[in-house]
């Protein structure tokens, strides 16, 4: 009975601990919030639910026909913050790539798509 009691707790608790530090994953980007305008240079800010090892991380900018460019990051502010730096751009469609490195020792690959104004 008690047996049974306590790996009923250990699951919940497993099963919580994974919500809480599944991996680095945006919640939150500026991009959203400011468009990003063409022929300037730019920081975005991506809010991540857990902290990124940045040396063990990389943001690619995708531009058209699929040219990669590696791009400079630095840690934020805020808790789970990464500052990437946009080149001055052309206008249209445009993504970052990320491979990131959480805390927890698990890597996300994502793509950010976003679109850069006149
Ligand atoms: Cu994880």
């Amino acid at each position: 009975m008690f047996k049974h009691f306590f790996r009923l707790i250990f699951l919940l608790f497993t099963l919580s601990s994974k919500v809480v530090f599944a991996h680095a994953v945006v919640t939150e980007t500026s991009l959203n919030i400011d468009p990003v305008q063409a022929g300037k240079t730019r920081q975005v800010s991506l809010i991540f639910n857990s902290r990124v090892e940045l040396a063990l991380s990389h943001f690619d900018l995708v531009k058209k026909g699929d040219v990669h460019e590696r791009l400079k990051v630095d840690q934020g502010q805020k808790r789970g913050e990464v500052i990437v730096e946009l080149p001055a751009l052309d206008p249209g469609e445009h993504a970052i790539r990320l491979k990131v490195f959480a805390a927890d020792g698990h890597l996300t690959e994502d793509i950010i798509h976003f679109f850069v104004v006149e």
